[in-house]
């Protein structure tokens, strides 16, 4: 199949491209690289060092002999995103390509703004180039576990069956995100249920759970395919971040009570979950959604969990609470379904099998490139 990976310089999107290539897809990567400008702009930097998407593009060629096609621009730039369609005619489009820390999006209103924009209206602009030119191709789009936030009921993949007054219906799950980059994905998602609904477009909504984990099948085969691994307090993510605090020597920077609950994959699964939706396209006019992850976890379990596998390297962590720089619950229910991808055939990576290989050797590896400065939250959701 013919697959446009949207967002394919970035951690997602660059696992996934190379995975899809070597199953045999015809690949090819669009991104603006301005993930790689924010990291300039905010001064920081992925632990791992990732080289220029054009040369791990030609590694890939000569490991493999596959080749992947590149389209460099903005997805907010119609004319752009209209031609590199044109060219290269994809039957699937995996739409990774957004601004997505939480962090990022509170930093200020320019933030909020350029998120938003950002997002929505790159997201948008692919919807109507999918009405006019490529209506019969699928869109498989990446939200977020985060748009639902943490309700004091179970879960349900996309859509609810309410009874109310007597009266029975089937609704999009009730949304309550906690930033204005949730919030992105919410837009996004009722953007693209509107547009399955009135163009007959077909939509997979991969509500994805936080990532983490380097390695890949692919991404393993050569140090220039190395993927990327943010450990700042804008772009990383808890238990990349903890990772790296481990193999410092930085105390843990566990939020508040660290009793936030959050559902997690290993990125080995986030790109067999996309060829899963790839194989078993949406109907026409259908808006799929499916909660992409396998386990849910505590911070504190996290935390724990990275303790004792530091210890296992010799590596003395200690876990410390800081004042919660977000507003987000912290006692809460949490449980979430996940099984229309595991009936699809999803067999789940366990973070316990994971974590020394794909992140704390990793962590060890290049902890001379970490900047201790980086590490300690700056942005704060009350200013
Ligand atoms: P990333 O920042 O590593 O990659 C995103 C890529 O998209 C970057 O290479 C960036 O340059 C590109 N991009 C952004 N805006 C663009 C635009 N307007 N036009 C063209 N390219 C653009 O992010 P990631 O971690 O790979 O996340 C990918 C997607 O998955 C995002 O939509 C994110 O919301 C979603 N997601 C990620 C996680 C996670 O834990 N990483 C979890 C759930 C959902
Ligand atoms: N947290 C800590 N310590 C840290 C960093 C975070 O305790 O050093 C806490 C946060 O307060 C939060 C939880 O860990 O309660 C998760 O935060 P995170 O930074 O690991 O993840 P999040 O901001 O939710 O965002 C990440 C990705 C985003 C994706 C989302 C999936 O950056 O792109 O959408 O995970 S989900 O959380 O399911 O919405």
């Amino acid at each position: 199949m013919k697959v446009l990976v949207i967002g394919g310089d970035g951690y997602c999107g660059w696992a996934t491209a190379l995975y899809l290539s070597d199953r045999g897809h015809e690949v090819g990567i669009l991104d603006s690289l301005v993930r790689r400008h924010w990291d300039g702009q905010l001064g920081v930097d992925t632990l791992t060092p990732i080289a220029p998407i054009k040369q791990r593009i030609q590694r890939w060629k000569d490991l493999t002999g596959q080749h992947i096609d590149l389209y460099i621009g903005d997805i907010t730039n119609y004319e752009f995103l209209q031609q590199a369609m044109s060219d290269f005619e994809p039957e699937a489009i995996v739409h990774f390509g957004e601004q997505r820390s939480a962090p990022f999006s509170m930093i200020d209103r320019e933030h909020a703004v350029l998120t938003q924009t950002n997002n929505v209206v790159g997201t948008l602009n692919l919807l109507y180039i999918m009405q006019h030119q490529f209506p019969d191709c699928h869109l498989v789009k990446l939200g977020t576990m985060g748009e639902y936030g943490t309700p004091n009921i179970d879960i349900e993949e996309g859509y609810i069956e309410i009874e109310h007054n007597g009266r029975k219906d089937t609704l999009p799950y009730p949304k309550q995100p906690g930033s204005f980059y949730h919030l992105s994905k919410v837009h996004d998602t009722h953007n693209i249920h509107f547009a399955c609904k009135i163009w007959g477009l077909r939509a997979t909504d991969l509500n994805q759970g936080i990532v983490y984990g380097v390695l890949t099948d692919q991404t393993g085969r050569d140090e220039m395919l190395v993927n990327r691994l943010d450990y700042d307090g804008v772009f990383g993510t808890a238990l990349n971040r903890f990772c790296i605090q481990a193999a410092v020597g930085h105390p843990l920077t566990v939020y508040g009570s660290g009793k936030q609950t959050r559902a997690m994959l290993d990125i080995r699964d986030t790109v067999r979950c996309v060829e899963l939706a790839i194989e078993t396209p949406a109907k026409a006019g259908e808006f799929r959604v499916f909660n992409q992850f396998t386990e849910q976890f505590s911070i504190m379990d996290i935390a724990n969990q990275v303790k004792a596998a530091g210890n296992t390297l010799g590596l003395k962590v200690e876990i410390d609470h800081i004042d919660n720089p977000r507003v987000e619950a912290e006692e809460h229910y949490f449980n979430a379904k996940n099984t229309k991808l595991i009936d699809l055939g999803l067999e789940p990576h366990l973070l316990s099998d994971s974590l020394l290989d794909s992140l704390l050797n990793f962590a060890v590896k290049y902890q001379g490139r970490v900047n201790k400065d980086d590490i300690l939250p700056k942005v704060s959701w009350r200013r």
